[in-house]
């Protein structure tokens, strides 16, 4: 199967799952108002990259084929529910006033306020949930892939990045020194660089790797987390709007420092390379065929939007 087959053909299994193990329209009972379930599918279906499922995926396949795939259907669902909640709450007027998301309205600006930080609390839990119940008969794998998820997704990682960056905007906003290059890459170690790190090291883990290429899987995932930031810092500066899907020239709107402010645009496109290099070192360093892998990363630092 050739690349762009293969990535469909795995997003289309993630969206199967993900409309598996998130509650159905209108919800089954005792689920609630249905307002709250609206919302949750309102963001997580509007069409994301699935990104973060598909290297999952793509990790377990390398490690242990088909079956791999299988094992990580659940972790991938659940990664996603994180994505998806980070996004939400990312884009409410107290973080970064969004109105613009994945092509069409924010979740607060298609609901309300409480609802999208409701709709996003939600979907923090059913990450949670699904890997309980998807990992039931597995209690092991299934506490692994809950300690490495919460980890990324936690006070230190995903959510100390986020406060990082707001921490940057806020002192630049009240006329003090932006981010410096070092907590920059604070900032997108953990923001961005920490799930996608977790998306590989937990498909790794349902595919049953050992400690050893974990941590390639690790590494590979930090590279690419750091490309996929700079590329983003790209595309803010030089896509449009409509490409997007989200506001663009936010960045240098706000004053934040990013790669590119920090170092133009062509370095910062030669560090996206850089980093990306780095990552596909780590994944040719592992057992098994990476080809996948390897084209997905070359598409990560090449995408558009
Ligand atoms: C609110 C705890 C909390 C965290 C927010 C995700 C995030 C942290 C902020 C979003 C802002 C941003 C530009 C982050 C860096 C890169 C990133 C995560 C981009 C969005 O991911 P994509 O491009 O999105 O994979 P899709 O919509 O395709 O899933």
């Amino acid at each position: 199967m050739d690349f762009s087959n293969k990535l469909n053909a795995l997003a289309a299994r993630v969206e199967g799952t993900l409309d598996a193990l998130v509650p159905a329209l209108p919800p089954p009972a005792p689920a609630g108002p249905a307002r709250i379930h609206e919302a949750m599918r309102y963001s997580l279906r509007a069409g994301g990259k699935r990104l973060r499922p598909v290297l999952a995926l793509a990790a377990a396949e390398l490690a242990a084929g088909e079956a791999g795939v299988e094992s990580a259907l659940p972790v991938a669902a659940a990664l996603e529910c994180v994505h998806t909640y980070s996004l939400i709450h990312d884009d409410l007027p107290c973080m970064d006033d969004d109105d613009l998301r994945r092509g069409r309205p924010t979740c607060h600006r298609a609901f309300d306020e409480a609802t999208a930080l409701l709709a996003g609390d939600a979907l923090l839990n059913q990450a949670y949930l699904i890997l309980a119940e998807g990992y039931a008969e597995r209690p092991v794998l299934g506490l692994r892939l809950v300690r490495e998820l919460a980890a990324a997704a936690s006070g230190a990682r995903l959510v100390g990045g986020q406060m990082q960056d707001l921490l940057a905007e806020g002192a630049s906003a009240a006329g003090r020194p932006p981010a410096s290059a070092g907590e920059l890459e604070f900032i997108h170690l953990n923001k961005t660089a920490a799930m996608l790190e977790a998306s590989l090291v937990c498909g790794g883990l349902a595919g049953g790797l050992a400690a050893e290429p974990l941590e390639m899987l690790r590494r590979a995932g930090r590279h690419l987390g750091l490309a996929f930031q700079i590329v983003d810092d790209v595309l803010d500066a030089t896509a449009d709007t409509a490409v997007l899907g989200k506001t663009a020239g936010k960045d240098a709107r706000a004053g934040k420092t990013t790669y590119v402010s920090l170092h133009g645009l062509d370095t910062a496109r030669h560090l996206a390379a850089e980093e990306t290099a780095r990552a596909t070192d780590a994944l040719r360093s592992l057992p098994g065929d990476s080809a996948f892998l390897l084209h997905l990363a070359d598409r990560m630092l090449k995408r558009g939007s």
